[in-house]
């Protein structure tokens, strides 16, 4: 199991959630701000089994994209992606 993080620009945190869910992922989106322009962004937070990592990756790059704010290229999104120990839904 993983737990991949992704900071994603607001503009495209709509259409990369009802990716991610229309093709069976879960996801938890948490309103978030960049440390340095401190605009606002969007945090996903998607847990899925090790083997749904790539195609998970593949639509957070299809939905993401680059911007330019104030003369910084933003984006498309950052991603980290976490080895997880445990998984419970109770
Ligand atoms: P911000 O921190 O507001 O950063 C917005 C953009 O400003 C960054 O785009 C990058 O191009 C530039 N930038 C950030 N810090 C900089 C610095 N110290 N010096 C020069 N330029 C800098 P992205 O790299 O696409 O990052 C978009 C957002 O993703 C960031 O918004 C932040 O919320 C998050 N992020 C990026 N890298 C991160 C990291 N290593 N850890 C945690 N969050 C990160």
């Amino acid at each position: 199991m993983k737990l991949v993080t992704a900071v994603v620009q607001e503009e495209d945190s709509a259409g990369l959630l009802a990716a991610l869910t229309g093709a069976g992922y879960h996801a938890t989106k948490i309103a978030s701000t960049g440390g340095f322009l401190h605009r606002g962004n969007v945090t996903l937070l998607i847990g899925a089994e090790d083997d749904e990592i790539p195609a998970i990756l593949a639509i957070v790059h299809e939905r993401c994209h680059a911007r330019e704010v104030g003369g910084v290229q933003v984006g498309g999104a950052v991603i980290f992606v976490q080895q997880i120990e445990q998984y419970h839904r109770l």
